[in-house]
């Protein structure tokens, strides 16, 4: 431990020393370029990208007459009246080169972590051990700049020689972008998340920066507001202001125990640690995109008619990009930006999320299940009884699955009787349906609650397929018939998670053939009601037991 002492004065400790590898890759300009890239008439002409009133952002050309990001149109017109305006709503081109460029750095590491369409981290710390171990490390030098601390002080653990072989390995990365898809990056090298972001935003357009250990307190130092380093929202912002906690050096000099008073202990250690350049956060692989989101911006939204216009505008919009996606949403999330004369255009959003039954994708009315949902969020995000005045709305969808869940009375409706005792055993559901909040209600039985992957997995072993009732089945249109095939064959993937399944199973003390025949949404409520009965630790949805029950008690086996 004294050896990183002596390197960073590290005042916290960091379970990875220096051991990891980590670089940051950030897109010039993205939009623009990737503008630039389509029409390249544009490259040495001032370029602006707008959405709706805004330029959010523009090419290097154009930032030398003083046009930021986020900047009204007007005003950038006024500083450089050449300005060319592309309008940047329609997100297609931006998400296909993102995703290229993601996959050319997964060349190098499967730690490869998204932020955005234009940021990714790579964790290339396996990569630099195999070069060290393979012993041709003796020739590299540093490529690029070098964040300096005045003090050069060199630390023993071997860091130096890694983050150097990482800043060789940058500049092939960056190298292999621009010549496969002719686009621009810089990139920053350090041994963790944190300082590789922050030092590649040090030199650029095209460039790359390395930060050894002995420096990273100086870099986040040199950050004028605590709340630039990235990590610490407006929220946490807003309370550190609050007590008066403003720079980094604020928060260096601050004792934990202040900070843990009013933040959880993980949280205030994470503040306090980033302020002296610690950061142990892991790289999270990305697979697909987490979130598909879009955003409507506007100087002024005011009235329920337009927000309802403008979520149908989004949900219109973001139809588009699910089925480019090919997976299902399960959570939807709406999100507003308040108007405030005093705070800056492009300060954080407010949110709210509520999970949505998939299946409504497979219905012709998805659109108004969404619409639905999505003004009961919003809502709750602003009392709309008041005058209001938003300057952004937003919609996202979240938590995808791959596949719609079975249809499950169509499919249980086609299995052997055989089936009928064991499948009603165990009780589980995860009620998704629009607005609603039961959340993973999950087996009337505790002692299931661990293994519903499991059970669910070890039904699926035991289906053959001569559990469907074949007569049945070939008395049916064409299209259901091969949809059922379908939803059986993935049923019984080795494999396959049904941990989001909807499929209903039916409650102890009701006939299963009474039950089948039921629509869905009574099934639910059977289901919600029966395990209600039997376990005092599920979530309500406020429905009125009095109806449950009498519907319960009707159905239940003399
Ligand atoms: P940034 O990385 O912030 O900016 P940039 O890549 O355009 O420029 P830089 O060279 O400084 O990295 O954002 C990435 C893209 O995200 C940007 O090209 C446009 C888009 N964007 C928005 O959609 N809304 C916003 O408010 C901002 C700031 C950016
Ligand atoms: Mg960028």
């Amino acid at each position: 431990m004294d050896e990183f002492r002596s390197c960073d004065d590290l005042q916290h400790d960091s379970k990875y020393k220096h051991k990891r590898t980590i670089i940051h890759i950030d897109l010039d300009c993205f939009y623009a370029q990737v503008e630039m890239l389509k029409n390249p008439e544009l490259t040495d002409k001032p370029v602006g990208i707008k959405q709706q009133h805004y330029v959010i952002t523009s090419n290097y050309v154009a930032r030398e007459y003083g046009i930021k990001k986020c900047m009204l149109i007007t005003e950038a017109l006024s500083l450089c009246p050449k300005l060319i305006i592309i309008n940047g709503e329609d997100l297609h081109d931006y998400r296909l080169m993102s995703s290229k460029v993601t996959d050319i750095v997964r060349q190098f590491s499967t730690k490869v972590e998204k932020l955005g369409l234009d940021e990714n981290f790579v964790d290339i710390s396996d990569m630099v051990s195999s070069k060290l171990a393979s012993k041709d490390n003796h020739s590299y030098s540093v490529v690029g700049h070098i964040y300096k601390n005045e003090i050069e002080n060199i630390c023993a653990c071997g860091c130096r020689e890694r983050l150097v072989i990482g800043s060789n390995i940058a500049s092939e990365i960056r190298a292999r972008i621009r010549e496969e898809l002719g686009m621009t990056c810089c990139a920053g090298v350090g041994h963790n998340k944190l300082l590789a972001k922050l030092v590649g935003s040090t030199h650029k357009p095209n460039q790359q920066t390395i930060v050894f250990p002995c420096s990273a307190t100086l870099l986040v130092s040199n950050l004028s507001h605590a709340r630039k380093i990235p990590g610490i929202g407006r929220k946490t912002s807003d309370v550190l202001d609050a007590l008066g906690i403003v720079s980094v050096h604020d928060v260096q000099n601050c004792s934990l125990k202040v900070l843990e008073k009013h933040f959880d202990k993980s949280v205030a250690r994470w503040i306090k640690g980033a302020c002296f350049g610690v950061d142990d956060t892991d790289v999270k692989e990305s697979g697909k995109q987490q979130v598909i989101g879009l955003e409507e911006a506007s100087k002024m939204i005011g009235s329920m008619e337009e927000v309802r216009n403008r979520l149908k505008s989004l949900i219109d919009r973001g139809m588009v990009l699910l089925e480019e996606d090919g997976r299902f949403p399960t959570t939807i999330r709406v999100a507003v930006r308040k108007y405030s004369s005093h705070e800056e255009y492009c300060r954080q959003r407010e949110s709210k999320q509520c999970p949505i039954n998939p299946s409504i994708f497979r219905s012709n009315i998805a659109k108004d299940h969404i619409l639905e949902a999505a003004l009961g969020l919003f809502k709750k995000l602003v009392d709309h009884t008041k005058p209001f005045h938003l300057t952004l709305i937003g919609l996202a969808f979240t938590k995808f699955q791959e596949e719609l869940p079975v249809k499950s009375s169509m499919l249980q409706f086609l299995r052997k009787k055989s089936l009928d005792e064991s499948s009603s055993k165990d009780l589980t559901i995860t009620d998704t349906s629009v607005g609603s909040t039961i959340e993973n209600i999950v087996t009337g039985d505790n002692d299931q609650n661990s293994d519903f992957n499991r059970s669910n997995d070890s039904k699926q072993e035991h289906i053959s397929f001569g559990e469907i009732d074949e007569s049945v089945l070939n008395e049916l249109p064409e299209d259901i018939r091969s949809e059922i095939m379908q939803t059986f064959q993935h049923e019984n993937k080795p494999g396959t998670s049904s941990s989001n399944d909807t499929s209903v199973k039916c409650p102890p003390g009701i006939k299963l053939e009474v039950f089948n025949e039921l629509p869905h949404e009574i099934q639910l409520e059977l289901v919600r009601d029966s395990y209600k009965n039997t376990s005092n630790t599920v979530k309500t949805t406020g429905l009125t037991s009095k109806r449950q029950n009498s519907i319960l008690n009707y159905l239940k086996k003399k």
